[in-house]
Parts: C-alpha cells; sequence; structure tokens
C-alpha cells in the first residue's frame, strides 16, 4: 500500500485553506483538491508491504511530534506537474527539524526516499492551467500543529483518495 506522513489541519484551517483553493482555482483552473484531502506531506513513503505499515501504525501511535506554529504566507508552484501551492516564504526551521527526525526513523525501519530538498507546501491544485497570474491576495495563515497522520493514498479514476491509519497522540 502507498503511504505518507502528514499534517492534517485542524478544521477551521481547513475551510480557510479551502478557500484559496477556491481563489486559486478561479484564477488558475485545474484540479481544485478537494478540502477532505488537503494535507501537508512530511514524507511519501511510497510503497510498503502489509508488515511494514502494521509497524508503522503502531510507531506513529507512539509518536511525539513537537508542537510548532508554521506560518503560510506565500504562494509557489512546481511547474512540471502543473501544482499551485501554498506555503511558507522561508524555510521553516521547526518543520524541517521534524521531517529530518522522521527520515531518521524511517530509514531506521529500512525505507528510502529521503528527498534532497524538503519545501512545506500545501497543494491546492493540480494541473492548473498556467502558474503565471499574480492577482491571487497573499495568504497570512498559521497552522498550529502537534500531531500527524499516517496516510494511505488509494488511486482511483479522478485522482487518489486519502485514509488515515494512525495519528500521533497530541503533544
Ligand atoms: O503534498 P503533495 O500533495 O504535493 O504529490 C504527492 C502528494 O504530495 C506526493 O505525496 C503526497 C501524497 O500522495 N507523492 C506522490 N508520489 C510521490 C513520489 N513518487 C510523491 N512524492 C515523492 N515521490
Amino acid at each position: 500500500m502507498r503511504l505518507f506522513l502528514a499534517l492534517v489541519p485542524p478544521p477551521e484551517l481547513r475551510e480557510r485553506l479551502g478557500e484559496l483553493a477556491d481563489a486559486a482555482h478561479a484564477h488558475y483552473g485545474g484540479r481544485r483538491m478537494p478540502d477532505e484531502s488537503l494535507h501537508q506531506t512530511l514524507a511519501f513513503l511510497g510503497e510498503v508491504s502489509d508488515v511494514q505499515a502494521t509497524e508503522l501504525v503502531d510507531w506513529v501511535r507512539r509518536l511525539t511530534v513537537p508542537p510548532g506554529e508554521w506560518r503560510l504566507d506565500a504562494w509557489g508552484h512546481f511547474r512540471r506537474p502543473g501544482i499551485l501551492w501554498v506555503g511558507g516564504h522561508s524555510p521553516d526551521p521547526a518543520l524541517g527539524r521534524l521531517q529530518r527526525r522522521l527520515w531518521d526513523a524511517l530509514e531506521g525501519f529500512g525505507l528510502a526516499g529521503r528527498p534532497t530538498r524538503f519545501v512545506p507546501h500545501v497543494t491546492l491544485l493540480r494541473r492548473a492551467e498556467r502558474l503565471d497570474a499574480h492577482g491571487l491576495p497573499t495568504p497570512d495563515l498559521v497552522w498550529v500543529y502537534n500531531r500527524l497522520d499516517l496516510i494511505q493514498s488509494i488511486n482511483h479514476d479522478r485522482g487518489s483518495r486519502y485514509v488515515s491509519l494512525a495519528r500521533s497522540p497530541e503533544s
């Protein structure tokens, strides 16, 4: 099964992110991420075995995520898949530390795939028709987090559906 670790927005923030997604969609077209799929990927694990998945579920249920606040104050894009995202203007040191700590542990589980660059972001649009418009208001949101989710990504005809398999305790 295909898994990733992510921050899942609390309901109010999810709503604000959904509003940004609507504004972005009006400008850029493409496929708007459904509200229930909005997340911030900390580590994409790819395909893992059932045995590994069970170990990961146990680990996440005991994992402590240091509480943090991530400021979302910039739009960004990944040109090739036409992804438009909202994220931070500058790298967030606490999220960087969390991501490195997670990968240290994941490599202990025998998982590979640590990326060379980590750009925390929330994907709002996929296959955007253009990425060069500048008509959107600058975002200004704060994501207060203290836990993460282990999420299964299930492919279906119109994209992926995400199912949380485990959630770390609130810290
Ligand atoms: O956080 P976002 O939505 O940008 O793009 C996929 C999504 O990221 C990414 O993992 C998240 C959940 O699917 N993803 C999918 N395949 C990937 C891969 N092979 C990948 N990230 C890195 N390598």
